[in-house]
């Protein structure tokens, strides 16, 4: 059994750092492989080095070329915005490299399936893949998997999931990389959509097969990133469109006969990360708010109703998943924590040569899944008007 493997890291923004941080958790509370923080690569020069020096990474590059064609590494993990996965995991994985990419796979259908073509060929050479959504491998969700696999909600009715932020409801906030579709692929449905979507699938064993979509801009232009402080209104030239959806709002009809409701948005004033699902089937449901992330409400519906009501399980005993590696019951885990799940798991299938979930091919349903949204979004058919309001001579009731 290896029992350590070299990373290398592709890309030093938030989720680089969040990755860094995981990496260099693994091996203390996991038992299995240990990683070695080998390489950063990043674009600039001058801030790769520094972030490599501050995050514990022992050599930096800006070359993602040459880092995956070294001999001596074995993982590649890609932490940069959606328009370089494709290339950098085709590469790696031609190269032999073992590859966790972050969600989404891809910013187009197109590169997922050539993203997962080069995955399943890699995989005949034992080079394993994995799509890093990793919010299925915080505690509380992972125990509504646990909960959903031992039959404890019966028949899947409804999966409802919305994730909730606000961090552009400022309309002089940049034009940042997540705003412009050509870097993000989409924008709150693709970047935190995908994670609410994948888990409406994962918390109800059940895929989905069509869905119903809108989507909105609620601010169209914005100051480019690093514009001048106090910009005129008529600073055209330090303003750009915002290329991609703000809000994004899905009915979802699942193979299994569920009906799921999904929202994602940016504009959710106090909403900061404030990821949310309830699962109700024929037996009982679960509830969990990330914004709660420790907590998982679960209603026993074999129970008599006079007794039962939503319970708040506190996910943190030595029985529950991965709980048991960290504190004693009551010390809560953090955003971090399920990053360090997500690659301990990736590290222990690599060493069993089994193939790490979730895969390059659930990667591509999901796009597929974006993709069908943005389609059905833009097809004006499908709405049915309500009509003009019913107006009322009432006082103060007229709209
Ligand atoms: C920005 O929306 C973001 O960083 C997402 O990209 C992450 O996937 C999510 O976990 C937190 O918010």
């Amino acid at each position: 059994m290896t029992d350590s493997y070299n990373v290398a890291m592709i890309g030093a923004g938030f989720m680089g750092a969040v990755h860094s941080q995981a990496w260099s958790s693994v091996a203390r509370f996991f038992p299995g492989p240990r990683p070695v923080l080998a390489v950063l690569g990043a674009r600039n020069p001058e801030s790769t080095r520094a972030a490599a020096d501050r995050l514990g990474w022992r050599e930096a590059s800006t070359d993602w070329r040459e880092i995956v064609a070294r001999d001596d590494i074995d993982v590649v993990d890609i932490a940069t915005p959606g328009d370089s996965h494709a290339e950098i995991a085709i590469a790696a994985l031609e190269a032999g490299k073992h590859v966790i990419c972050e969600k989404p796979l891809a910013n187009t259908v197109e590169e997922a399936e050539a993203m997962t073509a080069a995955a399943v060929a890699a995989r005949e050479r034992g080079v394993r893949s994995m799509v890093a959504f990793n919010y299925r491998r915080v505690p509380a969700v992972a125990l509504a998997r646990q909960y959903l696999e031992e039959g404890r909600l019966g028949e899947i009715r409804h999966v409802r999931a919305d994730y909730l932020q606000d961090w552009i409801a400022d309309p002089d906030f940049p034009l940042v990389w997540r705003l412009q579709k050509e870097r993000s692929g989409s924008g709150a449905l693709g970047d935190i959509g995908a994670h609410v979507l994948d888990l409406a699938e994962h918390l109800s064993g059940q895929s989905i097969a069509e869905v119903s979509g809108t989507v909105r801009t609620f601010v169209e232009r914005r100051p480019l990133a690093g514009a001048s402080e106090g910009l005129s209104a008529t600073a055209a030239e330090e303003y750009g469109e915002v290329t991609v959806d703000d809000a994004a709002a899905v009915h979802a009809r699942l193979n299994g006969g569920a009906m799921g409701t999904v929202e994602a948005t940016r504009f959710a004033t106090g909403r900061k990360n404030a990821m949310r699902i309830e699962v109700n089937g024929s037996l009982g449901s679960i509830a969990f708010d990330f914004e709660s992330m420790n907590e998982l409400l679960y209603y026993d519906g074999r129970i008599p109703a006079a007794d039962a009501g939503f319970r708040r399980i506190l996910v943190t005993e030595p029985d529950h998943p991965y709980a048991g590696a960290w504190w004693p019951p009551g010390h809560g885990l953090g955003y971090e924590h399920a990053f360090v799940h997500e690659f301990a798991d990736f590290l222990a299938a690599v060493a069993d040569g089994r193939d790490p979930e979730p895969s390059f091919e659930h990667g591509l349903h999901i796009q597929r899944i974006l993709d069908a949204v943005i389609r059905s979004a833009e097809d004006e058919s499908r709405w049915t008007s309500v009509g003009a309001p019913v107006l009322t001579t009432i006082e103060g009731d007229a709209r």
